[in-house]
């Protein structure tokens, strides 16, 4: 009788480790890490810089700081198209193995997707066509869409650890959909459509496709004059599709004071709402294009970064193709010591400092 409860015993332990999904488990691990500080996250971080491009081994990140960040980006445009490259000629096979490395190193993957526009067979920056509402059923274009789908959910299963344990990523699929520049955004769909849209990718590749590695990311762009809490409000998915809320900010035009009034402002929107819903606030994507102010991190980013309970922040790529795309800066440029000294306060987190405990 013993024997029996303590096999019960076992076997309810076991079950109740089964149910720790990959997704789970990162989402307690971001949770237990917001109280340690703000992850630092770069696109593309492993693959290239404005200098060089597929180097194995190198990152700009780590070549200042000696360590990797601890989120890295990646994007899977053209995926959909069976392309064996990005929109930004990463390869896949490529990918595929940062991700691991990125994983077994003990950082953090997130993954977004300009897919091509469905109907017009332009890239993701083509608002014709009403490609929302063909997507979804009962559109010309669901049987397509559904194919795109299943190309991704293969490339997220297909990331596993060598012992064969799904590798967690965090998903933020439609993102910049309040700006009208994507086939998704508000000028091509309503937000009914948007969310149906969110709801239906998350149904397909979380239910029908078992990705249970997947944590889900929502994140809007905020501007000038918007309220910004309507904005992320309007088109929210729900509780039930979400788990990080954040919003996509860049200073394009080097006008410091108007980037910091606008994260402020959408730092305090986003993080009014997720903790409302009980989810985790992150800042997307940012980064200053061409960034040349020596001072940019610690002067004008960290005063307002500060001020949160963010998880994390990812800036955007050092486009090897785009010499203006450079929002991290690498050794010899203009912020490189002040980045160095922005990620040296002990609340700013690089892989290292997120996998000591
Ligand atoms: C944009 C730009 C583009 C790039 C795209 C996807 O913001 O950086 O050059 O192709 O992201 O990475």
């Amino acid at each position: 009788m013993k024997r029996l409860k303590t096999i019960i015993i076992f076997l309810l332990i076991g079950m109740g480790m089964y149910a720790q999904t990959a997704a789970k488990l990162l989402l307690d691990r971001l949770e237990t890490l917001r109280e340690q500080g703000i992850m630092v996250g770069q696109q593309d971080a492993t693959v290239y810089g404005t200098t060089w491009k597929w180097d194995e081994g190198r990152c700009d990140v780590k070549e200042l700081t000696g360590d990797y960040p601890a989120i890295i980006g990646f994007d899977l445009g053209k995926l959909e198209l069976d392309s064996d490259k990005n929109l930004d000629n990463v390869p896949f096979e490529r990918m595929q193995r940062e991700i691991l490395a990125q994983h077994a190193r003990g950082g953090i993957v997130t993954l977004s997707w300009h897919p091509w526009n469905p109907v017009t067979g332009n890239n993701a920056w083509d608002p014709e066509g009403n490609a929302v509402r063909e997507v979804l059923p009962g559109g010309k274009q669901h049987d397509k869409f559904n194919a795109w789908l299943d190309k991704v959910a293969n490339f997220i299963l297909s990331l596993r650890t060598w012992d064969g344990k799904k590798v967690p990523v965090i998903f933020r699929p439609w993102h910049e959909m309040s700006g009208g520049w994507f086939w998704w955004g508000n000028k091509s769909c309503t937000p009914e459509e948007y969310i149906a849209l969110y709801r239906y990718t998350h149904d397909q590749l979380g239910k029908a496709y078992g990705c249970d590695n997947i944590v889900w990311a929502y994140s809007p762009n905020v501007m000038d004059g918007q309220d910004d809490e309507a904005t992320i409000r309007t088109y929210y998915p729900g509780n039930a599709y979400v788990d990080l809320i954040g919003f996509d900010i860049y200073e394009f035009d080097a006008d410091n004071a108007s980037y910091a009034r606008k994260l402020r402002k959408g730092l305090q929107a986003v993080m009014k709402v997720a903790e409302k819903e009980g989810k985790i606030g992150v800042l997307s994507e940012t980064g200053c294009r061409d960034l040349k102010d020596p001072t940019w991190f610690t002067e004008l980013l960290w005063p307002v970064l500060k001020d949160f309970r963010l998880s994390y922040v990812l800036f955007w790529r050092n486009a090897w193709d785009q010499p203006e795309e450079r929002y991290l800066p690498a050794k010899g440029d203009p912020a490189a010591n002040d980045f160095v000294k922005f990620t040296q306060q002990k609340e700013i987190l690089l892989t290292k400092d997120i996998t000591k405990q």
